[in-house]
């Protein structure tokens, strides 16, 4: 998966590589970044979620779940960041950001399922919790339109529970740091034998964990316990792709 039927017939007429995106979205940066190490001419799409651009039938038209990043290629639908760089690793192989060793695939492999399993009970909860650059819940107009289109019953608990007065509770924040925090433990442990996730050579388990990164940090996590990540992410820093797909879109002119 998933490569999916769109309801939304209008994107099937496009032509090319379309990202529907959002600037602060850690998953839209994954997508960016490949796009951007692959040095690939895409077209933009943003989305403010902030005002609810993604809450439309024209939006879950193309992405049933309502959320960013969907990819468009020659009129086909990709949604799911890890699925969506995996895909466009393998049609454009040039330069390799996937091992040729066996057993570093399967370890690739490993950290892009770490990441979406722990991306709702984790990333988004610490996120939404911590709020931060104005990252808000829905409004309550904007909560009834989602209710009518969303299905995903994850993600409507979710967005019931952290647009609600109280928001977030205390106790699911910190469930969602200490899952943070062995996560990143996981990383740090392998970043004190190599330079990068799964060895010498920067790869999509890179690109999946340093937007992760970049997001939590801006959000108040504390990566002090773990010093080999914070070397890590000096030197993705250091690469152009993560000027261009994370760092610009972030701070960059994309929401009003
Ligand atoms: N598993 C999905 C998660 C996508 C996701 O949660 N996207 C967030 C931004 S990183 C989003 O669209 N949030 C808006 C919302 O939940 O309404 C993926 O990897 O693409």
């Amino acid at each position: 998966m998933p490569r999916i039927t769109p309801r939304n017939r209008a994107v099937r007429e496009l032509r090319g590589l379309h990202l529907y995106h959002a600037g602060w979205s850690n998953c839209s940066m994954r997508v960016r970044m490949t796009l951007e190490e692959k040095n690939l001419q895409w077209v933009s799409h943003h989305l403010n979620t902030r005002i609810g651009e993604h809450i439309t039938p024209e939006y879950f038209g193309i992405n049933p779940n309502g959320l960013v990043p969907t990819l468009v290629h020659d009129g086909e639908v990709w949604i799911e960041s890890c699925d969506i760089i995996r895909y466009l690793d393998d049609l454009y192989p040039e330069p390799p950001l996937t091992p040729a060793n066996g057993e570093q695939i399967a370890e690739l492999a490993q950290w892009l399922s770490l990441a979406s399993a722990i991306h709702v009970t984790a990333v988004k909860t610490y996120i939404y919790a911590t709020r931060p650059h104005d990252k808000r819940g829905k409004t309550r107009d904007e909560l009834e339109r989602y209710r009518s289109l969303q299905t995903n019953e994850e993600l409507l608990a979710f967005h019931a529970r952290s647009s609600s007065e109280d928001g977030i509770s205390e106790a699911d924040r910190t469930t969602a740091e200490n899952l943070l925090h062995d996560a990143f433990e996981m990383l740090n442990t392998r970043l004190r034998q190599h330079r990068w996730l799964v060895g010498d050579d920067f790869t999509l388990a890179d690109i999946t964990w340093v937007p992760l990164h970049y997001t939590l940090e801006r959000a108040g996590f504390s990566f002090a316990p773990h010093e080999h990540v914070t070397t890590w992410a000096g030197n993705a820093a250091a690469r152009p792709s993560f000027q261009k797909a994370v760092a610009q879109w972030f701070d960059g002119p994309r929401e009003a």
